[in-house]
């Protein structure tokens, strides 16, 4: 499908043709300029300034190897990226994911992505995203923290707390950025908030860990108020069983609903009693086992292998908590069929574009990603406040903090829809609203990036 303005289309034909083995980038940036057309229409300046050429080029990718040792003794190599993308408001800013599927197309969209999530947050931070194929599953604590010492031993040449600020993402946690920002401290003589995800200990936040999770449940139940509805008596599916599926849930539970199902690339698992978050919590964070294993624990829960299946569920709200495009347009139907409410994205890009056309097609309440998850992003950007002040506040000032946020990026997505023809549109909302700021700041700046 055409984009429905001829300037911005011939900017992403020009992207399309240097890019053309980026299908994920594409994708990611395609959505964002057909939200942008009545923008572009309404400010010929931005056309004038070359905004939207410039907002879809990286200002600087690296690229590195990163040799480390195993168990065995053997030498093993994997690649390493960092993707600054855009620093307009802020230093980058943006996770690390550690999967075999990583490669430049997926950080190219994480990192665009990033810059319009960060900018919905209103706080001061770009966007970035970075990473390695390197598959941490079935990997010792040593092999884990060898890799991350000779990934950050390049990586600290780039990044810098106020230059580009890293954090956790797939595969990548607390005990992650543990190694890293030991490593980044010896290497530079320098305690600095140059990680945000660490422990508590080192100068972490309280709620970072629970933010992701907890801040999409704020933002979804704003969406149902809208429209009268709450969490209350709800059952709710969740697909992932990591960070942010795991808090999700939690937070979910606490709202009234029922959490029936939740997965790993394996399979899911489903319980109409409702999916304890401690158990999930006690599997994933402290045996770093599988999904399956919980049907040990909770005998009256049934275990099905393959991820997608756990679409056909009939639920009220379903967030999507894994991996880019995880829900496709049939699990889209699926869905609706069986009478889905509302839709949240925990997870970025989880839904393909012919899913959210079937979503928005059939009036279904839809949060994207950008200002679904920045709940994340934002408590990492409160971590870097308490950082610099060197303090720390407690967790419910943060919860409450992170609270307020979420509300916020709901109303200004929502208003920035009214604004511009689209009302109860939240992807183009969001990305407006998240655009017009970057934009604005890339403008007052001249043609420096
Ligand atoms: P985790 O590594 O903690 O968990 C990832 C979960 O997703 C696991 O259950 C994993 O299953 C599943 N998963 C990963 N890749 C795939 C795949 N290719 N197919 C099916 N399932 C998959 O990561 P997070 O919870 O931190 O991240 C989940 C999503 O949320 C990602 O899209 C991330 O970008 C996004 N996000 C994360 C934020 C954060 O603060 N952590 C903030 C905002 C967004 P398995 O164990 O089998 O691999
Ligand atoms: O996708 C995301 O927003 C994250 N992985 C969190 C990034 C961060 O810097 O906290």
């Amino acid at each position: 499908m055409a984009i429905s303005n001829e300037y911005l289309q011939s900017v992403f034909d020009g992207l399309k043709q240097r890019n053309a083995n980026e299908p994920e980038f594409l994708q990611a940036v395609e959505e964002v300029l057909e939200s942008l057309v009545p923008v572009i229409e309404a400010r010929p300046e931005l056309q004038k300034a070359g905004i939207i050429e410039r907002i879809v080029e990286p200002e600087r990718i690296v690229m590195f190897r990163v040799p480390w040792v195993d168990d065995q003794g053997r030498v093993q190599v994997n690649r390493g990226y960092r993707v600054q993308f855009n620093s307009a408001i802020g230093p980058y800013k943006g996770g690390l994911r550690l999967h075999p599927s990583v490669n430049l197309s997926i950080l190219k969209f994480l990192g665009f992505e990033q810059i319009f999530k960060n900018s919905l947050t209103t706080l001061p931070i770009g966007g970035g995203k970075g990473g390695s194929d390197f598959d941490p599953k079935g990997k010792s604590d040593n092999e884990i923290m060898r890799f991350c010492q000779s990934f950050m031993t390049e990586l600290c040449r780039h990044i810098g707390p106020d230059t580009d600020v890293p954090a956790g993402d797939i595969g990548v946690g607390a005990r992650e950025i543990g190694f890293m920002f030991g490593q980044y401290k010896r290497l530079t003589n320098e305690f600095t908030g140059v990680l945000t995800g660490k422990a508590i200990p080192s100068g972490g936040s309280l709620a970072r860990k629970e933010a992701t999770g907890y801040g999409l449940c704020y933002f979804a139940d704003e969406m149902l108020k809208d429209c009268g509805k709450s969490f209350q008596g709800k059952k709710v599916v969740i697909s992932g069983s990591g960070n942010v599926a795991i808090y999700a849930c939690q937070k979910a539970t606490q709202l009234g609903a029922k959490v029936i199902a939740v997965s790993d690339s394996n399979g899911y698992i489903r319980d109409d009693n409702g999916i304890d978050y401690r158990t999930l919590q006690e599997i994933k964070e402290v045996k770093r086992d599988r999904i399956k294993t919980y049907v040990n624990y909770v005998p009256s829960a049934v275990y099905t292998e393959g991820c997608r299946g756990i679409w056909t569920i009939p639920c009220d709200i379903a967030l999507p908590c894994a991996t880019q495009n995880e829900l496709d347009e049939q699990s889209a139907e699926a869905l609706v069929k069986n009478g889905v409410i509302a839709v949240a994205e925990g997870a970025n890009m989880p839904s393909t574009p012919g899913a959210i056309a079937c979503f928005q097609k059939n009036g279904v309440l839809f949060g994207p990603a950008k200002a679904a998850n920045a709940g994340g992003v934002a408590t990492s950007a409160l971590e870097m406040c308490q950082n610099s002040a060197r303090l720390s506040w407690s967790f419910d000032d943060v919860d409450e903090k992170l609270h307020g946020i979420m509300k916020t990026i709901y109303r200004n997505a929502s208003e920035a829809a009214k604004k511009y023809g689209v009302e109860g549109n939240l992807v183009a909302g969001a990305n407006i609203a998240g655009f017009e700021k970057v934009a604005d700041a890339m403008l007052w700046q001249g043609i420096s990036y």
